[in-house]
């Protein structure tokens, strides 16, 4: 029978899959599909009717990735994206894609369109402001993460839950691109500019004392179950829009999700509020300076802001949610806020470095066209980077100062 094994699907069974698996539109004749993922793991389309231009969403999970057929990779990660979506769908239910029908079988998840909303890396790349998104951004983080810990969950529940969303495969994707292949240049995937390429060289893979603080986040990364994370928090996982004069954004993708350090989700935001930082400063997108000082104000802003409320909102959470009277003290609910900050300070310098030397880059840097300008970029994201690793508790009090 059709759809009853996995196999990836193309052309007709692209409208007849979703036609069939969904009660939203009335004949599949005047459907029509475009692929509109440019992620690198799945395969993401857009069914519409002419016409009526009503529209539904098709992500699919094949073998391997999209990008790089690289071995075999379980197609059984769709079925856990769809579980944290329909997660998001509860806890934040106004940041999230509705999820209308998940199949284990085809690895294939059909969800509400979001196309009202534009990719956040683009919008940040046109110079766009959106004033109050970190807030949003820092919101989601909460809503989404603490419910699941010890302190919100309690211990057990926990352990069942980070046992549902165990996700071996695509944590050993980021355990390679992040944690591993910038500092060993291990299998030469490792991509760089040329004039920086022996500057960069030494930089990450004849610093000892470097390799090893990475060696601990990354050991963390790994064992530190403490919540349900997404995992690839990058612009490019939130859309955003202006609506009535209020930013309003959606998290898309939590296909790299597992239970570990909710520091992991804050940094890389922070690191791709640095990348948005990074090009503004060294491309040519703005018309005049007072546009682009105004876009580096904000962003600067931004920065700082992401780290404060989330502080505030976790805060909030954790005094109204803890249960164990172990937990209910003020002062380790402090620790526990500043500890995920210091090491969202961490995880942000391993994403900025990653993006600059690893496979995986970031077109904040690859689209500065001046070659002169991207040398400088890359440097001074790498000075900052290393520095967030070496040094995080002091570079977290120069972020809140
Ligand atoms: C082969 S996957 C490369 C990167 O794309 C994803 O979005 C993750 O960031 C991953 O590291
Ligand atoms: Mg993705």
């Amino acid at each position: 029978m059709r759809f009853s094994s996995h196999y990836k699907m193309e052309g007709d069974d692209i409208i007849d899959y979703v036609f069939e698996h969904s009660n939203f539109f009335d004949a599949n004749e005047n459907l029509v599909y475009e692929e509109i993922g440019d992620g690198n793991i799945n395969y993401v389309y857009r069914i519409f009717e002419k016409g009526t231009k009503k529209s539904l969403i098709l992500k699919q999970a094949d073998v391997q990735t999209r990008v790089r057929p690289d071995g075999y990779l379980n197609p059984d990660r769709s079925a856990r994206e769809a579980g944290v979506l329909k997660l998001y769908n509860e806890c934040a239910p106004d940041f999230s894609p509705k999820v209308i029908y998940a199949d284990p079988v085809m690895a294939a998840i059909i969800m509400e369109d979001i196309g009202s909303y534009s990719n956040l890396r683009k919008e940040l790349m046109a110079g766009k402001i959106f004033y109050g998104l970190e807030k949003l951004i820092a919101g989601f983080i909460v809503d989404t993460s603490l419910p699941s810990t010890d302190l919100g969950l309690g211990y057990q529940k926990k352990c069942q839950a980070a046992f549902k969303f165990y996700n071996p495969d695509l944590c050993k994707i980021t355990q390679d691109l992040v944690f591993t292949h910038p500092y060993k240049g291990v299998r030469g995937r490792n991509i760089f500019l040329p004039e920086n390429a022996d500057w960069l060289k030494k930089k990450f893979y004849e610093d000892s004392k470097l390799i090893a603080k990475v060696a601990a986040l990354k050991e963390k990364f790994n064992n530190y179950p403490q919540g349900l994370i997404h995992g690839d928090l990058h612009s490019g996982s939130i859309f955003v829009k202006i609506e009535n004069e209020k930013t309003k954004i959606k998290i898309i993708d939590p296909e790299f999700a597992f239970y570990g350090p909710i520091a992991y989700d804050l940094g890389n935001v922070l690191a791709h509020f640095i990348f948005a930082e990074g090009y503004a400063k060294y491309s040519f997108i703005f018309d005049d300076e007072n546009k682009k000082a105004s876009f580096l104000l904000w962003i600067e802003n931004a920065k700082k802001d992401l780290l404060k409320f989330f502080s505030i909102f976790a805060k909030e959470f954790l005094i109204k949610n803890i249960k164990d009277p172990m937990y209910k003290n003020e002062i380790f609910i402090d620790d526990y806020i500043e500890k995920i900050k210091i090491d969202a300070v961490s995880f942000c310098g391993t994403e900025l470095n990653r993006r600059i030397i690893g496979s995986a880059k970031t077109p904040e840097i690859t689209g500065i066209k001046q070659i002169e300008n991207r040398i400088l970029l890359e440097r001074e994201l790498a000075e900052a980077g290393c520095a967030m690793i070496l040094n995080p508790e002091e570079i977290l009090r120069g972020i809140k100062a």
